[in-house]
């Protein structure tokens, strides 16, 4: 599979697509999701249709975070008539960066793509990532119109700031929960020990360190109907800050 790219917008007759899955690779879809009841059987069917359609050999990885709420009751139903959707719960909330570890760590396919469940991106922009994957490739997306409040998109741009100082990482949107890589590259790069917000930067960091390259592509943004957004609180910053701390010792040894 090494850097050959994919693209998912051609049709059976494509040249492009292997015998055993319509896209020429199989994919494993990782959606965390903390009490998201309003807003999760949406997304998985959303998931799940456009993953027949264009993907064929695909799981579709729930990681319920300790929710609180029917998230869990809401994708054992659905698992339980669709055995491609898995579910994984966490007893009690380990936070977001947790949840998607634990979804990278049960994938069992070539790649792995994560969203977020809350219904602010849409799977049919991954047809915008796909043609970008490749072995040596993580695809990352960026929110090309933020759905968030000035004082959200503010807080991203300062933490971009801090990470691009403490670690030399820059990118556009680190934080777009919209990411398609190689299982093996998420092997390769493993542990990724943050348990909180901090988590897809590290990942980035440690990609960027082994070599690998990325690839960012504009998705669309949607505000959120259902639920409310934690992603800002003062125990998520405080715990990122704690985080990004050891990860700078961890790195300061190798
Ligand atoms: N915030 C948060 N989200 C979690 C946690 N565990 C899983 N998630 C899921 O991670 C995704 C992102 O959470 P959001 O609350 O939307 O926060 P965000 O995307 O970081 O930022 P905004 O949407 O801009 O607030 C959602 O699908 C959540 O359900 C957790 O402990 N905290
Ligand atoms: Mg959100």
């Amino acid at each position: 599979m090494r850097n050959r790219p994919v693209d998912l917008t051609y049709g059976p007759a494509s040249e492009h697509m292997n015998k055993e899955t319509k896209a020429g690779f199989s994919l494993t879809v990782v959606l965390p999701a903390h009490n998201e009841e309003g807003n999760i059987g949406n997304t998985v069917d959303k998931c799940v249709s456009y993953l027949e359609k264009k993907i064929g050999d695909y799981e579709v990885v729930v990681v319920n975070d300790g929710s609180s709420d029917r998230t869990g009751e809401i994708v054992t139903g659905i698992s339980s008539a669709n055995f491609n959707v898995v579910l994984v719960s966490h007893e009690t909330n380990k936070g977001y960066g947790s949840a998607l570890r634990s979804g990278f760590d049960k994938a069992s396919k070539e790649y792995i793509f994560f969203m977020d469940s809350d219904g602010q991106f849409d799977i049919n922009d991954l047809d915008r990532l796909s043609p970008h994957a490749g072995a040596d490739t993580a695809v990352i997306g960026y929110r090309e119109d933020r759905a968030d409040s000035y004082i959200r998109s503010l807080n991203a741009w300062m933490y971009s700031l801090y990470i691009h100082i403490m670690f030399g990482l820059r990118v556009r949107d680190m934080d777009c929960a919209f990411k398609i890589f190689p299982a093996s590259a998420y092997r390769d790069v493993k542990p990724i020990k943050s348990e909180g917000a901090l988590f897809s930067a590290e990942f980035l960091i440690k990609l960027k360190r082994k070599g690998f390259s990325f690839k960012e592509v504009p998705v669309r943004h949607f505000p959120r109907m259902y639920g409310s957004q934690t992603g800002a609180n003062m125990r998520v910053i405080m715990k990122m800050f704690k985080e990004s701390w050891k990860l700078r010792n961890e790195l300061k040894d190798r």
